[in-house]
């Protein structure tokens, strides 16, 4: 933090000033006033309570450039001494000072910047400033994915000044790598990508005093778009080469869990089990080894049950994903978890149909992992590789 205000709060009985130990005299005033001090990194600022118009010695430390009365420009009304002190004619009532070394900072309303999604401008947000912070709101419409967010400063930001926070779509985002954005500019970009959907509201605000506008614009660049799988008849598990992978024989999980194993709590389910509890972790995943006897183009089906809306995970084979679609599968709502009703369990294809390709397993073992992506559960009765003609 670049500001550590040393707050100093004291209650002045009489005309005495307040000094320490090197004798230096930080406040004083000729009447009974209650001050409040704060310092921060060149600036300072002054509450002051009187009952009636007095004089305050202060010690800023510096030579103020700027003033602020009450939020608002103050040329008037108080003037440097010396040696660091600022002495403030304060009218009867309450007031707020501040003062500060540079150029004037910004208050009210400040210029709008841009937020752009895959490179299109979609919005501008509105600007706001106090006297250490900006704040600025805006919306914008998404299709469900993942979004990588940058924040594009509009000048090189000082070492040492506080991260900007980013409330998106009720996800807050403060932790930042600094980058060279598509753009070519400097760029703050956000260590993990925001999973975002429908009427996505945004609210930045950055803790710090500002002189100018330090945005440009906000970058939404689109990680993956979700794919919503189809409800579908279930595939002949009987057919010759198929390889069922019972999901309650995972191999591994990790990042979250532990899974359940469902031993006939769960309505008709094939091979007498299945899986729950796999979410909400986000990137909780489950890895299950499978064997393939021959070489070949494969479908993948699943079957699933989720009294979720949906359900996203991302597959991968052999750990990579096996097609970029595979980043976000949306896997649809089924009405409930299967618990006592059968038709809560719907079979999808991830792979092999719906303009997905099909998977290409050599002979031998393979991983298949499904990581969970967002924060909603799915269970999992049983997959099926169906071989593709
Ligand atoms: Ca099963």
């Amino acid at each position: 933090m670049r500001h550590s205000p040393l707050a100093v709060g004291l209650l002045l009985a009489n005309c005495l000033g307040l000094g320490h130990a090197e004798s230096r005299t930080y406040i004083s005033c000729d009447r009974p006033v209650t001050c409040c001090v704060s310092y921060g990194t060149q600036t300072v600022t002054l509450q002051v309570q009187a009952r009636e118009a007095c004089q305050v010695s202060l010690w800023a430390g510096f030579r103020p450039t700027w003033a602020f009365l009450n939020g608002e420009k103050a040329r008037e009304g108080w003037q440097h001494a010396a040696d660091g002190m600022v002495v403030v004619q304060a009218a009867a009532g309450d007031a707020l000072w501040e003062f500060g070394v540079g150029g004037w900072p910004l208050r009210g309303d400040g210029p709008p910047f841009a937020l752009k999604v895959d490179g299109k401008q979609r919005t501008l947000m509105p600007t706001s400033f106090w006297a250490r912070r900006m704040e600025a709101r805006g919306e914008v419409k998404l299709p469900l994915g993942l979004y990588r967010v940058t924040l594009i400063p509009a000048y090189p930001i000082p070492n040492g000044t506080p991260a900007p926070k980013l409330r998106i779509g009720g996800q807050e985002l403060s932790e930042w790598d600094e980058v060279l954005a598509a753009n070519g500019r400097q760029g703050l970009r956000a260590e993990a990508d925001a999973l975002l959907d429908g009427e996505v509201g945004l609210q930045l605000t950055w803790a710090d005093t500002f002189t100018r506008s330090p945005m440009r614009e906000i970058l939404l660049e689109t990680a993956a778009t979700a794919t919503p799988l189809a409800k579908i008849d279930p595939p002949d598990l009987e057919a010759p080469g198929v390889i069922i992978i019972e999901a309650e024989n995972y191999t591994r999980e990790g990042d979250g869990g532990p899974v359940q194993v469902s031993k006939g709590e769960h309505a008709d389910q094939h091979g007498g089990a299945s899986i729950f509890s796999f979410g909400p972790g986000k990137g909780h995943w489950v890895e299950w080894e499978f064997s393939v006897p021959t070489a070949g183009k494969y479908a993948l089906y699943a079957r699933t049950a989720t009294q979720e809306e949906y359900s996203l995970r991302s597959l991968t084979i052999d750990r990579k994903p096996p097609f970029p679609a595979a980043a976000l599968l949306q896997f649809p709502g089924t009405g409930g978890w299967a618990r006592t009703d059968a038709t809560q369990w719907v079979w999808t294809v991830l792979a092999g149909a719906e303009g997905r390709p099909p998977l290409e397993l050599t002979a031998g073992e393979h991983r298949l992992r499904l990581t969970t992506v967002g924060e909603k559960h799915v269970n999992v009765d049983v997959m099926a590789l169906v071989p593709k003609g």
